[in-house]
């Protein structure tokens, strides 16, 4: 049977204070409270846009130009929006704890600006300003802030932006379906620089495709040579995706309890509750500095 313990600040910091080994797995609900869309549920980035029809290959594929302005947008808005109080508690306790690992699913670079050390960041779906080559014989990689990412995807005049007040670029709001978007043509979008023979594309991970081998290998080593973990923090995940929310089971295993922070009651840990767990209902920005102070 589950136990949820709703406000249990004070054993949840006793158990912290006895911690030497802490993961925590990220989603989207920790960046929502700095302004970003989330996927699924209300607000969420995809409402419009069914999530398997853009972010798959084969959504690329059929057309890369639409692809491209879905992703171009998010970069926009990621470079426009900040870390809140959550990224930067997270990455103070990285800084103080080296058995403290995080597992994101999150690209939009905003551990990273927190000042979250890279080598206890595992970013398992990629990032929005990773770009790489689309060809799969090809291992070209790049780091790249370009906003707008190239010329064809710099917005037309005059189309809805909604941070028509921000510094960097502009782009489309195309989360708004009845936002028009004029159609981008492969042969506008930049082509791979090292083999000339396909476009470039995000450096994210799509549905069916393998998370990043060093990235899984890295988390691999960490739960292996762990004799113990004590915790694992889930924060802001629907916990719908795998391998991602998967990580909850070998965390267990090594003896870890589950702490759950999510806005929604109904969102828990993959694999269900345990006695011990603890659930936090609320804003992750709120939440996780008065948890880890
Ligand atoms: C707040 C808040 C606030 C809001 N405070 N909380 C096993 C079973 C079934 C299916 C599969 C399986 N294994 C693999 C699959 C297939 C598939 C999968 O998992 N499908 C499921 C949907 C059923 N997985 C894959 O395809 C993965 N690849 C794979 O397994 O490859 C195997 C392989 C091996 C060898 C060769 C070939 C293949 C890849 C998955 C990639 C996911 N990609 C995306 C897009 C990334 C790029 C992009 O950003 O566009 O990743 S999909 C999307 O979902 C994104 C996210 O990282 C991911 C998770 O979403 P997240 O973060 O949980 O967000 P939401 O919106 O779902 O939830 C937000 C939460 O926040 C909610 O709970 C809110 O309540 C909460 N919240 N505001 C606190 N202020
Ligand atoms: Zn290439």
């Amino acid at each position: 049977a589950a136990t949820i313990n709703e406000q249990d600040v004070a054993s949840f910091h006793k158990h912290l204070r006895g911690s030497t080994h802490i993961l925590a797995l990220l989603g989207a609900g920790l960046s929502a409270p700095s302004g970003l869309p989330t996927f699924r549920g209300a607000g969420g980035l995809w409402r419009t846009h069914d999530a398997v029809s853009l972010a798959s290959p084969e959504a690329f594929e059929a057309d890369p130009g639409l692809v491209w302005q879905f992703y171009n947008y998010r970069r926009h808005m990621a470079l426009n929006v900040n870390p809140n109080p959550a990224h930067y508690a997270l990455a103070e306790l990285a800084k103080r704890m080296p058995g403290f690992a995080t597992l994101s699913q999150n690209v939009d670079g905003l551990s990273p600006r927190a000042g979250h050390p890279p080598e206890q960041l595992h970013l398992l779906h990629g990032s929005l300003f990773q770009i790489k080559c689309a060809s799969e014989r090809c291992d070209y990689v790049e780091t790249n802030f370009d906003d707008p990412f190239c010329e064809a995807l710099r917005p037309p005049e005059g189309i809805i932006d909604p941070t028509a007040n921000s510094v960097r670029g502009t782009a489309p709001d195309i989360s708004d379906a009845s936002v028009s978007l004029p159609s981008v043509p492969r042969s506008a979008l930049p082509s791979c620089p090292s083999c000339k023979s396909d476009v470039l594309r995000p450096g994210v991970v799509w549905f069916g495709e393998p998370l990043p081998e060093d990235v899984l290998g890295a988390v691999d080593d960490y739960i292996n040579s762990a004799e113990k973990i004590d915790l694992i923090m889930v924060i802001g995940t629907s916990s719908k995706v795998q391998p991602a929310a998967g990580y909850v089971g070998p965390a267990r295993r090594k003896g870890a309890r589950v702490c759950v922070i999510n806005m929604d009651p109904n969102d828990g840990p993959s694999g269900g509750w345990r006695k011990g767990d603890w659930m936090f209902t609320g804003d992750a920005a709120v939440l996780v500095p008065k948890l880890l102070e």
